[in-house]
């Protein structure tokens, strides 16, 4: 199914990389997240390898206003990478020539995003085709088909397969199988093929390249081990236990300095824990899933594990500094790397601040939702994330989906998170998010574990009564 699908893709592929080609000079236009950063570095490659002038904006979301203020050259040929797709009509009627990249469900006219598009036939989607923009390609993977389709010499653009799995990471791809599966794995093994990726079984915790064991134990959230999330000495206790990756003369163990044998031991340790904790086996297996290698970065560098690269690149786009994100993807080690490293430890400090004030003045328990209200301590770029490491601060109620709250310049930004456990019995976050905050006259979506909305600054108290009514029915239906 997906085999064909690919064809279909890299046929589309190749009609845009011929628009790109005849046009002088394009203009990228991406998104500010890992999934944009990368997608943007990945067609900046191509096109400087094809010798296309070119530059690059990053956007943090795309609307008609984006458009009119950043597309005023008729000379020019807009690429949109990792956005662009809900905006197609906005974008043919502006009569800018454009090719668009992208992988979220398409929206418009059906002359727009059909497979015969014949207005926009530089609209490269995994939609179109009848494929799933969430889990079987990214924006990068659908901007690293295009660059596929630019190359001059057969198979140049092939290691930037590498960043593209960085960017199809970020947005979380292998969530649904554990894996990456469909295009994103064909585009994995041509990776492997080039010998820029390699990818095995390892321990699904964060951080393997950069921290103590100790310190990934204690920082898990998903999923949350009692005992062990946020407790250094719980995390200490446990490893000095298994006499593995810590101890009072050599210290403590970064997860890549382990041998094989050393690892093992403390994934049966932890599956021994959880187990004695009854864990669900689905929750049991969680601890070890696919993990994706960049081999030809250094060992014990962020870049060199995609998980952790993605969140590099995050923190950068958070910031509004999307473009040292993408230095960084296109092999700036020296500045660039040192810059992001710095936005990425000043975001972890915010992190501990916000998670800080939500300690301080405490999550507030309703009977199907449990939320906290930061006013402006928390930036409401970060809310989100705050929200789901609350849940492992004392407090919280594992049966409840938590809410963040925090003013905006559009209003309250509302970041909503929940737990595969909570999505059993019947949460979905998205149509909660979308359909309250449309009563209350705001707007909202994103995904059924994880969504967001923005609501008008009075309507705080009726929103959260009536998403504490509609939460309450979905885990009861
Ligand atoms: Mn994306």
């Amino acid at each position: 199914m997906s085999l064909e699908i690919m064809d279909k893709m890299r046929k589309r592929a190749d009609l845009c990389a011929k628009l790109v080609n005849e046009s002088e000079n394009v203009h990228i236009i991406s998104h500010n997240d890992a999934d944009g950063i990368t997608s943007a570095a990945i067609a900046k490659t191509a096109l400087g390898r094809r010798g296309i002038e070119h530059d690059v904006s990053f956007v943090r979301q795309i609307d008609e206003a984006t458009i009119k203020s950043l597309c005023s050259d008729k000379s020019k040929l807009y690429l949109f990478t990792d956005l662009g797709s809900t905006v197609a009509d906005y974008i043919v009627d502006s009569g800018i020539d454009a090719v668009i990249c992208d992988h979220h469900v398409l929206s418009g006219r059906s002359e727009n995003i059909e497979e015969k598009s014949k207005t926009l036939p530089g609209h490269l989607n995994p939609h179109i085709f009848g494929a799933n923009g969430s889990y079987e390609i990214s924006g990068s993977g659908t901007t690293y088909l295009l660059a596929r389709a630019l190359e001059e010499i057969p198979g140049q653009n092939k290691d930037l397969a590498a960043i593209a799995i960085v960017g199809a990471i970020g947005d979380m791809q292998n969530r649904k199988y554990r894996k990456l599966v469909s295009m994103n794995r064909i585009i994995l093994e041509e990776g492997v093929e080039e010998g820029v990726l390699s990818y095995a079984l390892d321990l699904s915790l964060f951080g393997k390249q950069t921290r103590p064991v100790y310190k990934i134990l204690q920082y898990t959230s998903d999923p949350y081990i009692p005992g062990l999330t946020g407790n250094e000495e719980g995390c200490i206790n446990f490893l000095q236990k298994l006499s593995v990756g810590y101890s009072r003369n050599d210290g403590a163990k970064l997860w890549i300095e382990l041998s094989d044998e050393e690892k093992q031991k403390i994934v049966s340790g932890l599956m021994g824990y959880c187990l004695n904790l009854n864990f669900k086996t689905h929750k049991l297996e969680s601890l070890v899933q696919e993990c994706y290698t960049l081999v030809n970065e250094k060992p014990g560098s962020e870049l060199r594990d995609a998980s952790e690269y993605a969140t590099l690149l995050n923190s950068t786009g958070r910031y509004d500094k999307a473009e040292i994100g993408m230095a960084v993807c296109i092999g700036n080690r020296e500045e660039a790397l040192k810059h992001a490293r710095t936005l990425l430890s000043e975001h972890r400090k915010n992190l501990v601040n916000g998670l800080n004030f939500v300690k301080d003045s405490g999550i507030t328990q309703m009977e199907n939702i449990q939320y906290f209200y930061s006013g402006t301590e928390i930036k409401d770029t970060i809310v989100g994330i705050i929200a789901s490491m609350s849940s492992s601060l004392e407090g919280t109620d594992r049966k409840k989906p938590i809410i963040g709250l925090a003013n905006s310049e559009d209003g309250i930004k509302v970041s909503a998170r929940g737990t595969q456990e909570l999505i059993r019995r019947g949460l979905n976050l998205s149509t909660a998010m979308s359909e309250v905050s449309d009563i209350v006259g705001g707007t909202g979506g994103g995904h059924d574990i994880a969504a967001g909305a923005t609501i008008p600054e009075d309507s705080l108290q009726t929103f959260l009564t009536l998403l504490d009514e509609y939460i309450g029915e979905q885990m009861s239906a």
